[in-house]
């Protein structure tokens, strides 16, 4: 329903939720997180970019931007009253809540993805997972929605519910308004690549299809965060990112409930792919906190080509 006269632009997030009859809980939810980021914000761009002196479940010294990101989500997810169960990539194990109501949200988020970057004031990012019920080990095609927020030059944050992708940006008053609906990927040959990895550690098949992007014309775009390469993907509609098996690592890097499975939901939910490079990412179903997963995530036709390269030659 649009007021006369009133443009569908800057209307604001919970407004735009609304209006889209969106669960109220979900709804809760998505601007809860939203809200947060305002407090990341400000940590990212005043705070202590120090290390925590503490370290995460991987063994990875935490920062206490990292350790401060979390605490900031944790409280507005509980401030909720809709989550039944947590699961934060800085901790360890799972928060249960809620874990017998079915009606409330299980979610699985990176607090601050790429968060090595702040010190070299490049672009990172928070991302998030969100399943129905009280658990987060569930076939990856079942969330009911994914969400990331870039704090970048802008600060933007892009979600789905299943029923398209929508970027809202943040303006002076730190409320975010609608800047994009209905993103939808195009497809045709990558006009952008970002290849994640060592290169001299790529399987014959990976250097296979690295060439044939760069042969059809693709430039190289990395910053080595997950978020600023896909939001620049997404928001070209076009390209590919990949985070593939190594040869001293045939999981790749990229965690599958923290790091993938939004991603592979919202460029799936805008008309691009998600793979392992053998398979789909919305197939897969994590078993751990630790699961990972190669993955190559774009134009259909560029993850089409990768599959295609990995069959062929590994
Ligand atoms: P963290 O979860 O430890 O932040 O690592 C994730 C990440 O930084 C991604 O954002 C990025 O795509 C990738 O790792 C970069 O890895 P590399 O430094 O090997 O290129």
């Amino acid at each position: 329903m649009q007021l006369p006269g009133a443009t569908p632009l800057h209307i604001d997030l919970r407004r735009y939720l609304r209006e889209h009859d969106e669960d109220r809980d979900l709804t809760r939810l998505i601007c809860e997180i939203a809200d947060a980021s305002k407090y990341i914000i400000n940590a990212i761009r005043t705070g202590d970019l120090g290390m925590a002196g503490t370290s995460n479940l991987y063994g990875e010294a935490q920062l206490e931007l990292d350790v401060l990101s979390d605490r900031i989500i944790r409280k507005r997810l509980l401030h909720s009253g809709v989550v039944a169960c947590i699961a934060s990539e800085e901790s360890g194990e799972i928060q249960q809540v809620d874990p017998d109501d079915e009606h409330k949200y299980s979610v699985a988020y990176d607090p601050l993805d790429g968060s090595s970057l702040v010190d070299v004031n490049l672009a990172v990012g928070t991302i998030v997972s969100i399943y129905k019920g009280g658990d987060v080990f569930r076939p990856v095609r079942e969330q009911v929605a994914s969400m990331y927020i870039l704090y970048g030059p802008r600060t933007t944050l892009v979600y789905s519910t299943g029923r398209g992708v929508h970027e809202f940006a943040m303006n002076s008053l730190m409320e975010y308004t609608l800047n994009h609906e209905n993103l939808r990927m195009t497809n045709g040959a990558a006009k952008i690549y970002s290849p994640g990895g060592q290169r001299n550690k790529y399987s014959a098949g990976t250097e296979s299809f690295a060439q044939q992007l760069e042969a059809g014309g693709a430039k190289l775009r990395y910053s080595g965060g997950f978020v600023p390469d896909i939001n620049q993907v997404l928001m070209k509609r076009n390209g590919v990112f990949m985070y593939p098996h190594l040869k001293d690592a045939p999981d790749g890097k990229l965690r599958v409930l923290y790091e993938l499975n939004p991603m592979a939901y919202l460029i799936e939910q805008a008309g691009g792919a998600a793979s392992t490079g053998r398979g789909r990412i919305l197939d897969l179903h994590p078993k751990s906190i630790e699961d990972r997963a190669p993955v190559f995530i774009g134009s259909k036709q560029s993850v089409t080509l990768a599959e295609k390269c990995i069959a062929e030659a590994g």
